[in-house]
């Protein structure tokens, strides 16, 4: 028999995802930003795919109507102006059409859609996937040319929105490189719409804006920017989701029968261990992001660090580090996954990416501690975000302490995450 509660807010849930169509694509919040973001919109096609397949197909079809020609995938498409966010497509000055940013986001859309085909009716979707597939590849072969300048199958971030971690206390070392000098007068929007003590400061969006700045300079030239961005970093979240991607992009080639090109993504997963010792921080005794251009790791241990086991790279020792960390973690929160070790003297259990738990990603986390066979830490995870959400509502982020909300509110991810995974 179904739960009143657990029905009600499935019908929340839903209300959230049809009340943030856009038509045919979906925004994260309607106030605070108003446009289509590519990770967020894999999350949503997750959660359409629970009552309307159709629609959650055709949110990825249209993230990727705005794909550049080298295969690059934007973080934003700026489908129709909005002026409640800022940096707008003006700021970007992308010279496309549609508008869009000149970075890109953590490549979770692979994944999302191989999950999307395993539970479609395969002859009725088939021609979708056909579709889909070359563009899939296009985008994770941009990485593999752009993001992988060493080769090791490490993704290097460019600006940090590109990680979908803003202000993640990795990215406070290798950020201070950036000159924000000449980077003059703006408006923010965001802290109009939200509590900027939930936002990042205005020392990181100088910096971000410095950094859109160098990008628009060179002409979103991505062979440029690879070689002389002045922010270059190995992500761990994105290079762990990207190993991830790879796996799935690979089923999804062997479905489809195409031999040749399940043998050049084999090629990027023989990648996975020279992707695992390079981002592991002794000191840390954990994964963690570490800087190109210094060689240094940047010592945070995030709810990104956890990953590793999502991007499938094993390593009985180091395994067993991570779960060490999880369980002291878990005795000094209320609610797993922190965005930032709450023992780090930067946690800030309210401050966006430096504590606040993120649905989507304790998703991940969770996904991939079941794969690696650690079932009860998955449902740990699962049950702390269905518990949040439920107590809370669908808001984009929460305090790991009091279960606050953080951020904006009805969040169409955080609905996603619900529907698809959450409320079991
Ligand atoms: C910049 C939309 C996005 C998410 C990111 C999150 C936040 C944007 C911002 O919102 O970033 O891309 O303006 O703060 O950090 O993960 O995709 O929900």
């Amino acid at each position: 028999m179904s739960n009143p509660s657990t029905d009600s807010l499935d019908q929340q849930a839903r209300d959230i995802l049809i009340g943030n169509d856009r038509g045919g694509y979906t925004v994260p919040n309607g106030r605070v930003y108003p446009f289509q973001w590519n990770w967020d919109s894999a999350f949503v096609a997750l959660g359409f795919a629970t009552f309307d397949p159709d629609r959650a197909w055709r949110e990825v079809e249209t993230l990727f109507a705005a794909q550049w020609p080298d295969g690059f995938l934007p973080h934003i498409v700026f489908w129709k102006e909005d002026a409640g966010y800022f940096p707008g497509p003006q700021v970007w000055a992308s010279g496309r059409t549609p508008p869009t940013s000149g970075i890109t986001q953590p490549p979770v859309a692979a994944s999302v859609v191989r999950q999307l085909w395993e539970g479609a009716d395969q002859v009725a979707f088939r021609p979708r996937l056909e579709a889909l597939f070359p563009k899939l590849l296009a985008w994770h072969r941009w990485f593999h040319r752009f993001r992988d300048p060493q080769k090791k199958g490490v993704v290097v971030a460019m600006h940090p929105w590109e990680t979908g971690r803003d202000n993640s206390a990795e990215w406070d070392a290798p950020a201070s490189a950036v000159d924000v000098s000449q980077v003059g007068a703006y408006q923010r929007r965001d802290t109009s719409h939200l509590d900027q003590s939930m936002r990042p400061t205005k020392l990181d969006y100088d910096r971000y804006l410095a950094l859109v700045q160098y990008g628009r300079a060179t002409g979103w030239n991505h062979q440029t920017i690879t070689d002389t961005n002045p922010f270059r970093v190995a992500d761990v979240g994105m290079t762990m989701i990207l190993l991830r991607a790879n796996h799935d992009l690979l089923a999804l080639a062997q479905a489809l029968g195409r031999r040749v090109e399940a043998e050049e993504i084999q090629t990027w997963l023989d990648l996975a261990p020279a992707a695992g010792d390079y981002l592991w921080d002794e000191r840390l005794n954990a994964y963690g992001s570490r800087d190109l251009i210094t060689g240094q790791a940047c010592g945070a241990l995030t709810s990104a660090s956890f990953l590793a086991f999502y991007g499938r790279v094993r390593h009985p020792v180091r395994d067993r580090a991570m779960l060490a960390h999880a369980e002291r973690i878990a005795g000094r929160v209320g609610r797993m996954v922190p965005s930032l070790d709450p023992d780090d003297p930067r946690f800030e259990p309210m401050r966006y990416w430096r504590g606040p738990v993120w649905a989507v990603v304790n998703y991940l986390v969770g996904t991939g501690l079941a794969d690696a066979g650690q079932a009860d830490w998955a449902e740990k995870i699962r049950r702390d975000t269905g518990e949040l959400i439920a107590t809370t509502g669908f808001h984009e982020a929460y305090d790991p302490l009091t279960s606050a909300p953080s951020g904006g509110d009805d969040f169409s991810w955080t609905a996603a995450i619900w529907l698809h995974w959450a409320r079991r």
